[in-house]
């Protein structure tokens, strides 16, 4: 095996595939040999993604769904073991921003929108992949978090805040339950990249000026490398974070 296909064999699931980061984790997966499966709502986005996997010779499944839909997701391991017989990558990177403004004039379901994107649904494919993670002979388990969940004095950033922060909570858990298998949990706290999500949060800041998503493929390769050792650990990627 060439040091440029260390996921040669891998199976991996991304979700938030169809565009920014999860489209540019994707390309790098296909790239370094896993078949990878895209997960997310815009199907244009995710083809696009399948569009450029595939003229370099990759290989992508498309999953087009809406991770809002928390029954759905129950599903999606045994879709996953009848389709491929197993699953090695679970990167949970699709993230809902929700509405920045005082938390007391968030309504109840703008509230609810984002825990369930961003917390709830990483637990409903945690509960569903658990079995297949463990099963694989390097599970690895990524969920991609904020710096903002770890700042103190962030105002008008409410529900997404506190979801990030549960979800750390929610990864910091599983790494405790799976220490002692072959399953590796990590978390990636991406600091400022160019994508929609950026772009809709400091909508006055100029893209140019942020590095744009690809910047955190080595990472994420590390990270999903069966040979990683990291393990509950809370990666930084930049000097500046969001
Ligand atoms: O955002 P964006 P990023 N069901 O908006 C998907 C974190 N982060 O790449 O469904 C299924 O380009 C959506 O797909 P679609 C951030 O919190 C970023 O920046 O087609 N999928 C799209 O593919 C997030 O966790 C920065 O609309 C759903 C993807 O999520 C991760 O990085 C800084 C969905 C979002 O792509 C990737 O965000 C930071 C649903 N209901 C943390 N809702 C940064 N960019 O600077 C959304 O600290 N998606």
């Amino acid at each position: 095996m060439t040091n440029s296909k260390i996921l040669e064999n891998r199976v991996a699931l991304i979700t938030g595939a169809s565009r920014g980061i999860g489209a540019e984790v994707a390309k790098a997966y296909a790239k370094a040999g896993a078949h990878v499966v895209l997960l997310a709502r815009t199907v244009g986005g995710l083809e696009e993604t399948d569009d450029a996997i595939r003229a370099e010779g990759g290989e992508a499944t498309l999953m087009p769904l809406d991770l809002s839909k928390l029954d759905d997701l129950e599903r999606l391991g045994p879709t996953l073991h009848e389709r491929f017989g197993k699953l090695d990558i679970f990167v949970a990177n699709a993230g809902a921003l929700g509405t920045l403004k005082p938390l007391a004039h968030n309504k109840l379901k703008e509230w609810q929108s984002v825990m369930d994107v961003n917390v709830t649904a990483n637990f409903q494919m945690l509960r569903s992949l658990d079995p297949l993670l463990r099963t694989s002979d390097a599970g690895r388990a990524i969920f991609v978090t904020s710096g903002v969940a770890r700042k103190d004095d962030r105002a008008y950033w409410g529900a997404y805040k506190v979801s990030k922060a549960a979800l750390e909570a929610l990864a910091h858990s599983y790494a405790a339950e799976t220490k002692k298998t072959n399953v590796r949990v990590n978390i990636i706290d991406p600091g400022r990249v160019r994508t929609a999500m950026r772009a809709s949060a400091y909508p006055g800041e100029d893209p140019e000026k942020l590095p744009t998503a690809d910047i955190l493929n080595p990472l994420f390769l590390e990270l999903a490398n069966p040979a990683c050792t990291k393990h509950g650990e809370i990666v930084e990627t930049q000097s500046i974070s969001s």
